[in-house]
């Protein structure tokens, strides 16, 4: 499968970051057990109660920043370096683990953890700090920061460069996710339709692995060193 193999596309989900220590969303005691969906994760949680949603968000962005890149973020960025093709690794992850292992072909469609989005003027600024005492802009200075991250309902970042980059693509590899979040989870199935090959690397089987030509199962920091290097070898 190895030889036809130019350009890749990597969609990476939160079982990429757990064996860093970040709560995946799905598994017991995750994210979302801890949480209803609706009241954290969606605009109309936020603005039925703004509190509750920047101290959720306060609480992860300061947690991933005493985190650090896993076997398997660091395998991901020795391909993007040593890879001669093209490659794109695309995450639904909001933290920056991807790029602190190295990586630099990282698109975050779902936002990302350490930027604010101004609603007042829509600029987007790094951000390390907390926002439930409602910093000012760095840029106009209202007191209007809400967390840069992809909300239900509201539409995935950049899915013009990640459709294009499916479409050059020979290869799609799904990394550490359920399945479970659309447009993402349906990602394979574009991969199918226009005949590129699949692989799954994955804890245990997911929401979408029958639309994959190959899973293999296990902790990505094993799974997915032995696939990059295999790829790499
Ligand atoms: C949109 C950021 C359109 C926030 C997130 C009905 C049908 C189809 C779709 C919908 C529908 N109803 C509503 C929708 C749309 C909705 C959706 O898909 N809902 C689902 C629940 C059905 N989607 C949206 O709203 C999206 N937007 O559709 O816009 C639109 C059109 C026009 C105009 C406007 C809009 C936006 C979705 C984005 C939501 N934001 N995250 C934050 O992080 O706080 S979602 C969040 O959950 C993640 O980003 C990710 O995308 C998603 C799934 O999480 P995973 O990463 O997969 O993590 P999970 O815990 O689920 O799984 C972990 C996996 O890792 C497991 O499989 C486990 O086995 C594995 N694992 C664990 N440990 C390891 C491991 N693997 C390897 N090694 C290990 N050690």
């Amino acid at each position: 499968m190895k030889s036809e193999i130019h350009n890749i596309v990597i969609l990476t989900g939160a079982g990429v970051s757990a064996e860093s220590g970040i709560d995946t969303f799905r598994s017991e005691g995750g994210l979302w057990e801890q949480h209803r969906i609706e009241d954290v994760a969606t605009p109309e949680g936020f603005s039925r109660d703004p509190d509750l949603v920047l101290r959720f968000y306060d609480m992860r962005r300061a947690a991933i920043q005493t985190k650090r890149p896993n076997p398997a973020h660091q395998a991901l960025a020795r391909l993007d370096a040593e890879w001669p093709g093209e490659l794109l690794i695309v995450t639904q992850n909001v933290d920056d683990l991807h790029e602190r292992a190295g990586a630099s072909r990282v698109l975050h469609m779902h936002g990302e953890h350490l930027n604010a989005w101004c609603i007042a003027c829509d600029t987007r600024s790094p951000w390390t700090k907390s926002l439930i005492e409602r910093p000012p802009c760095p840029a106009c200075n209202a007191r209007a920061l809400r967390p840069d991250v992809v909300w239900f309902g509201e539409m995935p970042y950049r899915m013009d460069e990640i459709y294009a980059a499916m479409a050059r693509a020979d290869l799609f590899v799904s990394i550490g996710t359920s399945g479970a979040v659309y447009p993402a989870a349906g990602l394979v199935r574009n991969a199918r339709e226009i005949g590129i090959q699949t692989l799954e690397l994955n804890l245990e089987r997911s929401q979408g692995s029958q639309w994959f030509h190959a899973t293999r199962l296990g902790p990505a920091s094993e799974v997915v060193t032995g696939w990059v290097e295999e790829m790499l070898s």
